[in-house]
């Protein structure tokens, strides 16, 4: 997943120490991956944009969000499906690979998590949102990472 990722950013340097991932076990959550050579990063957006992701499935059971304003990463369970929704946010910034996550796992009650992350203005970010039966199980029909800036 990562090193796709860093394909996406161009920086080759990062794919061997992306190869290991985090535990994403726990509700929420922020790792540095790695440091980066950030000299092929994207040119800097001005304005933040918000994202919204939703899963693969036919009749979609969980959406992520991206909220530019203040850097929020949100999880919402949408379907009484036996799954939790796991949203992820990737970004660059200060030479290193960060990773957040929120679950979503009290079930599709109407609410969504929210992890509030602290992301310099213009930093590109990357959102994906999946399916997971339980913690620690293995995630699926997960979104395409969309991009946006924080
Ligand atoms: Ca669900
Ligand atoms: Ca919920």
């Amino acid at each position: 997943m990562l090193a796709g990722l860093a394909l996406t950013f161009g920086m080759t340097q990062v794919s061997a120490s992306a190869t290991t991932m985090p535990d994403t076990s726990a509700p929420s959550g922020h790792v540095v991956l790695g440091a980066v050579d950030e000299s092929s990063s994207r040119d800097l957006a001005i304005y933040g944009s918000n994202e919204t992701a939703y899963t693969t499935d036919a009749n979609p059971g969980g959406r992520g969000v991206f909220e530019h304003y203040g850097e929020h990463l949100k999880a919402c369970d949408i379907q009484g499906d036996g799954n939790r929704a796991v949203a992820y946010l990737y970004w660059v910034e200060g030479g290193y690979e960060h990773l957040a996550w929120q679950h979503d796992a009290d079930g599709a009650n109407g609410n969504c998590k929210d992890n509030n992350l602290s992301i310099g203005e213009g930093v590109y970010v990357e959102l994906q949102v999946c399916l997971r039966d339980g913690a620690n199980g293995a995630d699926k029909w997960c979104s395409s990472w969309q991009g946006a800036t924080a």
